[in-house]
């Protein structure tokens, strides 16, 4: 009997395995090795250590333009917000250096923050609690 039940139990795992991998938790939409439910730039690879969220709102930074958290991408998070991390080189803690690189420079300006003030919202990211500090 107790050998029946734990056969029951492999068949069981062995049917469920599968499934769980199909299953959307599984989905690596940018395959970048992070799970969407777990990446929190899903269209975005930027897996360790460009995966850094300095203002811990659950949007990375490098789909994070909304430096002042206002909910949108606009000219104010540009002119108000990105341009004196610019001319400093560093970031001051909202998560102007877009690509986690250490400096604040075009890069972060051409690659990063032009698509997401076209996108005008931060993400997507995969993270249940995004736009609430602090998430995780
Ligand atoms: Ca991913
Ligand atoms: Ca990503
Ligand atoms: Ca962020
Ligand atoms: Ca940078």
């Amino acid at each position: 009997m107790r050998v029946s039940a734990l056969a029951t139990l492999a068949i069981l795992a062995l049917i469920a395995l599968p499934l769980a991998a199909a299953a959307g938790p599984a989905t690596d939409t940018d395959g970048d090795g992070v799970f969407d439910a777990l990446d929190n730039c899903i269209d975005m690879a930027n897996a360790f250590p460009a995966d850094c969220d300095t203002d811990s709102d659950g949007y990375g930074n490098g789909c994070d333009g909304d430096f002042d958290n206002g909910g949108t991408v606009n000219s104010g998070d540009f002119s108000a917000q990105f341009v004196p991390d610019f001319l400093a080189g560093s970031d001051s803690g909202i998560g102007s250096d877009m690509d986690c690189g250490g400096t604040v420079n075009s890069g972060d300006f051409s690659q990063q923050f032009v698509p997401q003030f076209f996108q005008g919202i931060p993400g997507p990211s995969g993270l249940a609690c995004a736009g609430t500090v602090t998430c995780p």
